[in-house]
């Protein structure tokens, strides 16, 4: 849209008019905030109800992606960038003698996930409707979002993170939309004088789900599309029938999202969670395609479900009963509909990970469900029993040792799953999902991930931003390959060095905002290392930690390295005792190092309380040094690999998920790779023969390092010290820690001394960023639209707004 900076100021004075009766300077930074945030919305307006209009009236095939969670990262900077206003209103701020950043700084964001998968779906939000194409996000509007993190004496604290307490001003409560949702009690099949079968359910909880929606603004191009996240109520008309102690319980199922990053816990109260918006989705998008066909015949040419990993699998089961149920469509003709519609992506070969339900959870709380889900499994068991073995069939059907096997049930029942990079889609095939890929082979296929360089370079990235603008001009901002431009100037001395004063730039806003928030005063000379994402054992945070101690030894011993500056970012699940050993551990050294005055010259350690989207916005444009450490084969793809690759940083890295990408994008000279690979790690397992105490006893540095575990040296981790060696050494190191620990610090010496040549360690960087774009989430939407979604999307025309 077009907006002067005149007629800015002239709205946004009469927004904060009408909502405070104040003028601008009466009002607090939060205020500030909600009144420019109202006055976006009625910019979005518009084009959300146009774009609406559009795909009902030329019958758009519309893209549902079903999410368990989403980390949209705050939205006032985002729609305003995407509606090509960014620069008017923060001029208009300035002219206003307003600071932008102070106002974008009032805005909570939405922790409404984890870590990889729910910051995924949100760039696939961002991407869909930035390519133009009719994608409909559906989730949960948790109450409370994950966990705000603390560390009390160097150990994680988990505090309620209350992310609406000034409410959420990009949502629309619709409440003419809401549907029921039936829980528990019983069925009866009653045939009917028409030959079907009438359900009659008995004594059910009824839930009623309310939508809230949320525009997903386009990047100039005048769409906006709808993210519907879900809220549980008590059914209407019925106040009176229902306790609070009953409306308690129904208000539960969307308060708190479970903090568990691949970890299936098989609580009752996470799979009401999975029905709850699954049955709402599905209700929601027949009932949307009913108001304008009079049969179900065309629905699976109109509408496209995907299941972003198994959550939400019940929509395979709910689709077939609604179609049944409700619509009258015979078992055969439904199951041809439901394959057409759905599709499957699974995020993870860690079996903890896998959803299996038991038995009597499930059909107690969805009764007719798992009638469905019975018939699902008897028709899969005839089928193939005949050709592929009882025994073969009863490892892979839906039910199971007394257990719903979720990932199962999700690939017999899509007709395309994926993986989301090609290691990870290849094991898929091998190992977890063999037996079904030698069933359904043509249903397998790759998406490597992607990330919305909008956020992560125009957004978070300034300086580097202005820096491409001038030398390569704006189409990167419309289209990411054309950071290819940059190959052009990789011997050109003065971009090279105007790339590390960018950096340098970046790296002294964070040195300050870590001041602020640690209060560790640290030196923006040195090298930026940084590890950021959920912490878990086979992501190897320890690996890195190991790393750490081995320096300060060195330094100790009088070694000269050059400064190095470790930055951590990692949430660990509340009950993931192993992982907050670590974490405890990581603070211990940090405090060690830092306040050692021989070694903080050289060697700091900061762990940032608190990780997620906004602050990823500002370590990632600061990192010199990408930490891409898994145990080779357990990763599935990652994604802060290729933000931080996006931000310049070098990936010292695994050969795992799309780290292995990321160097056939880059080439072996512009990544650092080390370590066990996939397949030698496979023969460690198959022999038998991995002993980490080998490795323990043959190198003196390893031993020196995992003694200070627990000799003392570190203060104050008697108990975490002690289980993470006996994890090492007794248990035999499950991540192949100890097999990994030489060529890690072979390779972070090459880092070292690379450092030492500036100019040949920019001319890395700019590889990395000219090669980052194919990571754009834009195309990933594309791959998963031309193949699995059949859906064209129909790019509008740039809007002339600049790029
Ligand atoms: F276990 N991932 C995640 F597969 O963030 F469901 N949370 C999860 O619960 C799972 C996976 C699940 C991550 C993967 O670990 C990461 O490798 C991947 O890049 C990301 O999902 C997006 O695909």
């Amino acid at each position: 849209m077009a907006l002067t900076k005149e007629q800015f100021i002239a709205d946004f004075k009469d927004m904060a008019l009408k909502m405070y009766a104040a003028p601008l300077e009466d009002l607090s930074s939060q205020q500030l905030y909600q009144a420019l945030a109202l006055l976006t919305r009625t910019y979005i307006a518009q084009p959300w109800a146009d774009t609406k209009k559009r795909y009902d009236q030329e019958e758009t095939k519309q893209v549902y992606y079903f999410s368990i969670e989403f980390l949209p990262g705050r939205l006032l900077q985002s729609n305003l960038l995407n509606l090509g206003i960014l620069d008017a209103v923060e001029a208009g701020l300035h002219a206003l003698d307003l600071h932008p950043q102070k106002i974008f700084d009032a805005e909570a964001d939405p922790g409404l996930g984890n870590g990889g998968l729910g910051r995924l779906a949100s760039a696939f939000m961002d991407a869909m409707a930035s390519v133009g194409m009719a994608g409909n996000g559906n989730g949960i509007r948790y109450q409370y979002g994950l966990f705000k993190q603390a560390f009390v004496n160097g150990y994680q604290v988990e505090l309620p993170d209350d992310w609406m307490r000034n409410g959420f001003p990009w949502e629309t409560r619709k409440e003419n939309r809401a549907v029921t949702i039936k829980f528990g009690g019983w069925v009866e099949l009653k045939p009917s004088r028409s030959g079907n079968l009438r359900v009659i359910y008995h004594q059910t909880d009824d839930v009623l789900a309310v939508p809230y929606d949320v525009a997903m603004v386009g990047y100039h191009n005048g769409v906006v599309n709808n993210l519907r996240l879900w809220s549980a109520e008590a059914p209407i008309n019925a106040g009176s029938r229902f306790t609070l102690e009953q409306k308690e319980r129904i208000n539960q199922i969307t308060q708190i999202l479970y903090p568990d990053d691949s970890d299936n816990a098989g609580k009752e109260l996470r799979l009401r969670q999975e029905y709850f918006f699954t049955s709402a989705g599905i209700q929601s998008i027949v009932r949307h395609y009913r108001r304008t066909h009079n049969s179900m015949a065309g629905f699976a040419d109109r509408v496209a479900i995907h299941i972003n990993d198994t959550h939400p699998a019940m929509a395979i089961p709910e689709l077939m009963r609604v179609l049944m149920d409700d619509e009258h469509v015979s078992w055969n003709e439904a199951w041809r509909i439901t394959l057409k519609v759905m599709s499957y992506t699974n995020h993870t070969l860690l079996s903890e990970a896998l959803e299996v339900w038991p038995i009597d959870m499930f059909s107690g709380l969805l009764p007719r469900i798992y009638q469905i889900v019975q018939e699902i499994d008897r028709r899969f068991r005839l089928a193939f029993v005949p050709q592929f073995g009882q025994a073969m069939i009863d490892r892979i059907a839906p039910l199971g040792n007394g257990q719903v096997r979720m990932a199962y049930l999700a690939t017999i029942g899509s007709h395309a799953i994926n993986g989301v990079a090609p290691i990870h889609s290849e094991l898929l095939k091998k190992d977890v999902l063999h037996d079904l890929f030698e069933i359904f082979p043509e249903r397998f296929n790759n998406k490597t991930n992607g990330i919305t360089p909008r956020r992560w370079i125009q957004i978070g990235d300034r300086p580097l931003a202005h820096l491409l603008d001038k030398k390569i001009g704006t189409t990167w901002r419309k289209n990411p390959l054309a950071l290819r431009k940059l190959h052009d100037f990789s011997d050109d001395p003065h971009f090279l060095s105007d790339l590390n004063a960018a950096k340098a730039e970046n790296k002294r806003a964070l040195a300050k905002y870590i001041d602020q928030t640690v209060h560790v005063k640290v030196d923006p000379d040195a090298i930026f290392d940084v590890q950021i994402k959920r912490l878990h054992a086979y992501k190897r945070q320890l690996l890195h930690v190991l790393g750490i101690l081995d320096a300060y030894l060195a330094l100790k011993r009088g070694e000269k390295r050059p400064k190095r500056l470790h930055i951590f970012g990692a949430k660990a699940a509340p009950s993931y005792v192993y992982a907050k050993e670590i974490i405890k551990v990581m603070n211990a050294v940090a405090d060690m190092v830092n306040g050692d005055p021989e070694v903080s010259p050289y060697l700091q350690v900061v762990f940032l309380p608190n990780y997620g989207v906004t602050m990823a916005e500002k370590i990632i444009p600061a990192a010199d040094i990408s930490e891409q450490i898994s145990t080779a084969g357990k990763e599935a793809s990652g994604t802060s690999n290729m933000k931080l690759m996006s931000a310049g940083a070098l990936t010292l890295a695994t050969l795992d998920g799309a780290n292995i990408e990321i160097k056939n994008a880059v080439g072996d000279d512009n990544i650092e790779i080390f370590g066990l690979t996939e397949d030698e790690i496979a023969g460690y397992y198959r022999r038998g023969d991995y002993r980490a105490r080998d490795f323990y006893e043959k190198d003196p540095r390893l031993h020196a390092v995992l003694d200070m575990l627990v000799n003392g040296q570190i203060p104050g981790i008697e108990t975490e010290g002690r289980d993470i060696f006996n994890s090492l050494l007794t248990y035999n190191d499950e991540y192949f820690v100890l097999a990994d620990f030489e060529s890690y610090l072979a390779a972070n010496a090459k880092l070292d001394a690379l450092y030492q040549q500036p100019q040949a360690w920019a001319k890395k960087a700019l590889v990395n960023i000219a090669e980052s774009g194919r990571f754009s989430a834009d195309f990933t939407v594309q791959r998963y639209g031309h193949d699995i979604w059949h859906v064209v999307p129909q790019t509008p025309e740039d809007d002339g707004l600049g790029n």
